[in-house]
């Protein structure tokens, strides 16, 4: 089997990374421990495509986990970010691009009235579920098990023994105290939820949920799903938050909401909207959105919060899908044929494999059944997953380094692209089912 050895100039970069940071890396899942193998040094992108340090190129669909969806060095967002940049990088004062950024962001999500900008998803979710507190005078929330929301306390919760209990910590230095307050249900589960409403009645102050999720792999919501958590949390009067950090801008210019057609009280955005630079962002209603700091009392703030380079790569890349609408339809038409195209390699290899795909996010499931929450995912044969991903990247295929995690198709995929990524796909199925 494949065993992919990197470069020696990422050996060494890796060899210096460990000296200086934790495990090499400023992210957990870039040091693909999942996966095994050390990774790869990226030194440049362009379109599709991204180079490592020892000059070996790869298609790329992990997209930098979303942001990417022009591809890499888009030209239209690098002489932004450069115009910008000739003004200065930061002044610590409002400045025109984060009203430019805030109309955009307002145009596509008619749910929300009202949008801050901070700079990164888990600031967004973590003030989110500050203001959903605030607002209702609640503590507990709800999650699912297998969404991500960025590493908040509150929000890094694993379920507890049997449903609808108290959560506990995800992570070493998470409070029981403050992880007993996070209830973390299955997802695609609707009875679970009206359960936990009924035994924490009037103590519930949001339910927050990725509307698509892309951290146990991609899985969409079942039909009934949003629409009733959204019957739910009116009739409860808690307030309903979609975490669009991923799906925002990615699934249709109005994410998930627009797709699915279920209004959020508060949405959670990032990735996109920076076009991959740091930003996050959280909107809803007026009456919500005015309880924050300075006109309320819901603090929040951040040195770079709505930075002049980070407003201009986010304002290039929206008004770019704003103009080129197209770009939906296509990627959907290339993500949904190397996806059937796989997994008609896969069957012809003997290879146990499933796969969910929501517009241009999709996750290749190294398992016999339906993936359709956490449980489900976790049954997953993350060894073939392994093999599989090691052949791939050997073949110049960089695909995410985890069974748990969605890919991206960008603007920039060409359908030869996807023919070069099936045709590795082929090559690595048959190792896999030798
Ligand atoms: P950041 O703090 O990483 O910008 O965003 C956190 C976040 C919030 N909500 C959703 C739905 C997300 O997917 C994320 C972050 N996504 C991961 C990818 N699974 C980021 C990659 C990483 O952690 O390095």
């Amino acid at each position: 089997m494949t065993t992919t050895t990197t470069g020696a100039k990422s050996r060494e970069l890796q060899r210096r990374a460990e000296a200086a940071i934790p495990g090499g890396v400023n992210s957990p899942v870039r040091a693909f421990q999942s996966v095994g193998g050390e990774p790869a040094f990226i030194v440049k992108g362009k379109g599709a495509r991204i180079w490592d340090a020892d000059g070996k190129s790869y298609i790329d669909y992990v997209s930098s986990w979303g942001p990417l969806i022009l591809g890499h060095a888009a030209p239209e967002v690098v002489e932004a970010v450069m115009a910008a940049a000739r003004n200065g990088t930061s002044f610590g004062a409002s400045t025109p691009a984060e009203v430019e950024l805030a109309e955009a962001v307002l145009a596509a999500y008619p749910a929300m009235e009202k949008v801050r900008f901070v700079s990164s998803g888990t600031e967004a979710t973590m003030s989110a579920i500050r203001l959903a507190r605030a607002y209702t005078g609640r503590k507990r929330i709800i999650k699912f098990e297998g969404c991500y929301h960025g590493h908040a306390d509150s929000l890094l919760v694993k379920a507890g023994s049997g449903v609808a209990t108290l959560g506990i910590p995800g992570s070493a230095g998470v409070p029981e105290e403050l992880a007993q307050l996070t209830i973390a249900l299955p997802y695609n589960n609707l009875k679970a939820v009206e359960q936990a409403f009924k035994q924490f009645k009037g103590e519930i102050a949001c339910v927050i949920v990725e509307p698509v999720a892309g951290n146990m792999g991609c899985v969409p919501p079942a039909p009934d799903f949003l629409d009733g958590l959204r019957y739910l949390t009116s009739r409860e009067e808690a307030l309903l938050i979609f975490d669009e950090v991923m799906t925002g801008f990615r699934l249709a210019l109005g994410g998930a909401q627009e797709l699915y057609g279920t209004r959020p009280d508060l949405t959670t955005l990032g990735k996109i909207i920076g076009g991959g630079l740091p930003v996050g962002a959280y909107g809803g209603p007026a009456e919500i959105m005015d309880l924050v700091a300075p006109l309320g009392p819901v603090y929040q703030a951040g040195t770079l919060s709505g930075n002049p380079l980070a407003m201009a790569a986010g304002v290039a890349t929206i008004n770019f899908l704003c103009e080129h609408r197209e770009v939906y339809s296509r990627m959907e038409r290339l993500t949904s044929t190397l996806v059937a195209m796989v997994l008609d390699a896969a069957r012809d290899a003997g290879v146990a494999m499933v796969a969910n795909r929501v517009g241009s996010m999709f996750t290749f499931f190294f398992s016999s059944d339906a993936v359709s929450d956490w449980s489900s995912a976790a049954k997953c044969d993350v060894r073939q997953f392994s093999r599989f991903h090691a052949a791939m990247l050997h073949a110049g295929i960089y695909l995410p380094p985890s069974q748990f995690e969605a890919a991206f198709m960008s603007a920039a995929h060409t359908a030869e692209d996807v023919s070069e990524t099936v045709a590795a796909a082929t090559e690595a199925m048959r190792e896999l089912g030798a």
